[in-house]
């Protein structure tokens, strides 16, 4: 039986991936931190209690600032393949907090390699870095491929340039397995409430059922690359199958707008937008409303404005990947579409929604978190 530690495994691809490779007989290691609340609330579902049968599932407690519990933790577990996916992810947040995330995102990683290297595992043990479209940044090429220059543009894809490139070093220094995934955006019902998409389609949920009147977003003009993460997380480990380590890019080869996403997850929930004004006074209003699905708003409702609080000190304006190569050498084509998983999201948080309204209705407190 194979081992698999993850780093990140609470995260979103965390979590589909410790499902992915349990559903393959892999015996699953995850990286937890502490935290003064439960976290794990995204693998509870394939958590097995110790008590009552022999688990295949292990979560440590750990954080990749600390070096001897990352060198306890592989020592003891002794992995097959290792995915380092644990990350302080979120760009906008990078800008706050450059110093921690350059510590977790690229100290982290060498930190994980050294600690292989370290424990002589750099032979039994292949290694997976969840490397990032970001670091093309101001795009020097379309679409972008492998081969394609790197201009990151926030402290996060800088600090994510040094882990792609310490993981390659390591790789030609030390005849390690190791590989960068350069991952276009992803996203799930999973997905953490403060990224775009997540952030749109729990918005529109709880607007259309009279949790919220208005969502504020930045950058409308942002164009992404919008894959599905459980198609992203099976080309993670179909990269550690082959007989070299190599780098790929994954991604859809296919863009749209933020703007066009919050246009998709309105009509998803009965709610057609008109969009007027540009940059800052930019807004969309209701012009036309199915009651049954959308309760909580009326023709006419501004239900989107734009907050410059939400635009970045330098933003990454257009990311579109060719996933050739991952088509051609591994076999891998997405298979879930941006309109399908904008409707998956959508109707999970329209779920949500519609428990937290009953219990409102029923005269229960609700608070509904924001950033
Ligand atoms: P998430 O933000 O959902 O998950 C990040 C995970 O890292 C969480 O489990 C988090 O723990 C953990 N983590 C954060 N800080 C530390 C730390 N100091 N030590 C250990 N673990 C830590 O990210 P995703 O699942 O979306 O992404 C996974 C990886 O892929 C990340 O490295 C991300 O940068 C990268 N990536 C993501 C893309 C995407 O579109 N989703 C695209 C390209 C790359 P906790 O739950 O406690 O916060
Ligand atoms: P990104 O994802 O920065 O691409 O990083 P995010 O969803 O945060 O932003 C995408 C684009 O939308 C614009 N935007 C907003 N973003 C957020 N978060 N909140 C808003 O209100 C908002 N309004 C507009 C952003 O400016 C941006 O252009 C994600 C992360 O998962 C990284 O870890 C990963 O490496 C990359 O994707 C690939």
């Amino acid at each position: 039986m194979k081992k698999a530690l993850i780093t990140g495994v609470t995260g979103q691809d965390g979590s589909y991936l410790a499902e992915f490779l349990l559903g393959k007989g892999y015996e699953v290691h995850g990286i937890k931190r502490r935290a003064s609340l439960f976290n794990t609330e995204r693998v509870d579902h394939i958590y097995e209690d110790p008590h009552e049968k022999n688990p295949q599932f292990y979560l440590h407690y750990g954080d990749l600032t600390d070096t001897s519990n990352l060198t306890r933790i592989l020592q003891e577990v002794q992995p097959d393949e290792v995915y380092n996916l644990g990350a302080q992810s979120h760009v906008a947040v990078s800008f706050e907090a450059p110093e921690y995330t350059a510590d977790v995102d690229a100290i982290g990683t060498l930190r994980l390699l050294e600690a292989i290297r370290f424990l002589g595992l750099e032979k039994k043990t292949k290694f997976y870095q969840a490397s990032t479209s970001e670091l093309y940044g101001l795009v020097q090429e379309t679409p972008q491929k492998e081969t394609t220059p790197f201009y990151p543009r926030s402290p996060y894809a800088v600090a994510k340039m040094y882990a792609y490139w310490i993981t390659v070093n390591y790789r030609e220094s030390y005849g390690m397995y190791a590989c960068n995934g350069i991952l276009f955006n992803h996203e799930s019902p999973r997905r953490g409430e403060t990224f775009v998409t997540r952030k749109i389609t729990r918005g529109i949920a709880n607007i259309a059922q009279g949790l919220e009147s208005c969502l504020y977003l930045g950058n409308m003009d942002a164009l992404r690359d919008w894959g599905h993460a459980k198609d992203y997380v099976r080309m993670q480990w179909m990269m550690l199958q082959q007989d070299e380590a190599e780098d790929f890019v994954i991604a859809t080869g296919k863009q749209i707008s933020v703007r066009e996403f919050v246009r998709m997850s309105a009509a998803e929930a009965g709610i057609t937008l008109e969009f007027s004004g540009e940059g800052e006074q930019e807004i969309a209003t209701v012009v036309e409303v199915n009651h049954e699905m959308a309760p909580g708003v009326s023709p006419g409702d501004v239900i989107i404005q734009v907050d410059p609080r939400y635009f970045r000190p330098a933003e990454v304006e257009t990311l579109l990947g060719d996933p050739s190569k991952a088509k051609e050498k591994l076999g891998w084509t997405p298979e879930i579409t941006v309109e399908e998983m904008c409707a998956e999201m959508v109707q999970s948080d329209l779920e949500k929604a519609k428990q937290h309204a009953l219990l409102k209705k029923h005269g229960y407190t609700v608070s509904v978190a924001k950033e």
